[in-house]
């Protein structure tokens, strides 16, 4: 039988007195309850602190589209034909029977959140049903690539999705054309220069006016309300940030005015896609927003998220790692390999951009180091070693062997091997809705603090984004949270707080008592 995913959608409405619909707004009062902690010695104090907040999420759901830079890649024509296939209601056979489309790995169509209990004990509701939200299936798509191939072929030399769902899908994805793109070679390994077939040409202005200009057509012809700009183009290698090119927003489009080299590809979508008042999330793990594009998007109020999807080692490592250390466990040693045959994993086999990967992958335990002093000395860490091999026969299916080491009670060992093998655009495919998704959500939600005239939005670098990212980027001077399962709770209380919600505590009392 086939999960209808659809068919289990319900229409939460809350009743309280804290909470009113209006034709246009949900609105919803909300106690924001904190704890306030001062230490002194080993003298802790902490003191309750309360918030009254009022909550506004409009109602209208935009139509939303999203241009993916690198569109012709495999996670861009992973996504767009996995949105196809699910619009068309599609099914195909491979060796183990029939599938259907799904969407399976994407946190707000595939998981559930439970919203309290009933007679008929919990209620589980599907993520995205917690509050009015774009459906992946509305998406429409556009896209650069510096390969001119047409989405039919490029999907066909992906090797990811079934062969009789490909033949289904071709007629549709072979019209389509990624826009020509900015193409820098040296910040992408010289090993794919072959496939720059599709580039832009003139100076780095004109080429960032023409990605500006590109935008506005796919919004007027589409006719779509909102865009979203998404880089799942090749890993670049880290830029420096040079006082004077990129360290201010100012510096950053002169410099761009000027020709100035050290700015990314990347970086260029980023400051196009602000000035055109458009969200721009990064997929991959280089340093595309230098703090010249995180000042502009601050001062231009555009939501700019990433770093690097968080889509299979890195994503257990956010959850074992948690387990361990909130177990008490010690993890010592973290060893992480990876093989995989497609393009990206030649694109990692240079080193530049290998290592831009290895940093984003090895920073991703810090948090749940540093919150156990007990087993963590100050600045103590667990060895951690990440590798990436290029292994052309796997193509996209890729391997990851991962070993980690602990010291447990009274000095002893316990050794943990993992190994996982999987179409690493699958897993991608869905954070990318995922993303896509909140950020929108995100636009739509405000937020007044007691006492405060004003109603104001999210700061600018979408922390909320986190669950989805390898190397979260948080507003500067604010934590980075890895943990897994915070990460979650976190889009899922203030979601909860946007329906005047309490925050999900597990305390179950109810049933705990006499
Ligand atoms: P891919 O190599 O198949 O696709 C990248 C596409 O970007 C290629 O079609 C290439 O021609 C294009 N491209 C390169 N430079 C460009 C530019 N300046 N402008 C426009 N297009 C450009 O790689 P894949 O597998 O789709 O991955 C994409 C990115 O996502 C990589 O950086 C990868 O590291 C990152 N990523 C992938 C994950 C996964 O699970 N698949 C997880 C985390 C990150
Ligand atoms: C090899 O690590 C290639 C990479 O692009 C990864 O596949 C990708 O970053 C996913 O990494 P992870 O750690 O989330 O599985």
């Amino acid at each position: 039988a086939f999960n209808d995913s659809a068919a289990m959608s319900v229409n939460i409405h809350v009743n309280s007195p804290n909470v009113r619909y209006t034709d246009t707004h949900i609105v919803a009062q909300y106690q924001y309850h904190t704890t306030s902690v001062s230490k002194e010695g080993n003298k802790v104090t902490v003191t309750p602190c309360t918030t009254e907040m009022t909550f506004r999420t409009e109602r209208h759901v935009p139509q939303l589209g999203v241009m993916l830079v690198g569109w012709g890649g495999n996670n861009g024509t992973t996504v767009t034909a996995t949105v196809l296939a699910n619009k068309l209601g599609l099914t195909w056979r491979n060796k183990t029977g029939v599938k259907k489309a799904n969407y399976f790995g994407s946190l707000l169509q595939a998981s559930t959140v439970c919203l309290g209990s009933g007679l008929e004990g919990e209620v589980n509701v599907p993520f995205r049903d917690l509050l009015p939200m774009v459906h992946p299936n509305d998406i429409i798509f556009d896209g650069w690539d510096i390969s001119s191939m047409d989405l039919g072929s490029a999907m066909e030399r992906a090797q990811v999705l079934d062969w009789s769902l490909q033949e289904q899908l071709r007629p549709h994805m072979s019209q389509i054309k990624p826009r020509p793109s900015i193409y820098i070679p040296e910040f992408i390994a010289a090993n794919q220069e072959s496939r720059a077939d599709n580039v832009l040409t003139g100076t780095l202005a004109e080429q960032v006016e023409q990605v500006r200009a590109d935008i506005r057509d796919f919004r007027k012809s589409s006719g779509v309300d909102r865009v979203i700009v998404l880089w799942t183009a090749n890993t670049e290698r880290f830029c420096d940030i040079i006082a004077g090119t990129n360290d201010t927003a100012e510096n950053l489009l002169a410099a761009i005015q000027a020709g100035a080299e050290e700015i990314s590809p990347s970086t260029l979508f980023a400051v196009a896609s602000i000035l055109e008042d458009c969200a721009f999330i990064n997929g991959s793990p280089q340093n595309t927003f230098v703090p010249g594009a995180i000042e502009l998007a601050v001062q231009k109020g555009v939501f700019i998220g990433g770093d690097d999807f968080k889509s299979g080692q890195t994503k257990i490592k956010s959850v074992l790692v948690d387990f361990l250390v909130s177990a008490g466990i010690k993890p010592t040693s973290i060893v992480s390999y990876n093989h995989l045959g497609n393009n990206d994993g030649k694109n990692l086999s240079a080193p530049q951009q290998f290592r831009s990967k290895e940093i984003s992958k090895s920073n991703v335990v810090d948090d749940m180091v540093r919150s156990n002093p007990i087993l963590y000395q100050p600045g103590e860490k667990p060895d951690h070693c990440v590798v990436i091999k290029y292994v052309p026969c796997v193509g996209d299916s890729k391997r990851a062997m991962d070993e980690y080491t602990s010291e447990i009670m009274m000095g002893g060992t316990n050794t943990i091997a993992l190994h996982n093998t999987c179409e690493d655009s699958l897993l991608a495919s869905p954070i990318i809705l995922d993303l896509v998704i909140l950020t929108e959500l995100c636009q739509r939600v405000t937020v007044r603090p007691q006492g405060e005239r004003d109603f104001q939005s999210f700061h600018s670098v979408l922390a909320l984004l986190s669950f989805l990212c390898k190397a979260p980027l948080v507003p500067p001077g604010t934590p980075v949270i890895n943990a897994f399962f915070r990460q979650r709770a976190s889009i899922e209380n203030i979601m909860r707080a946007c329906l005047g919600l309490p925050p999900q505590n597990h305390m179950l009392l109810e049933h705990k008592l006499q």
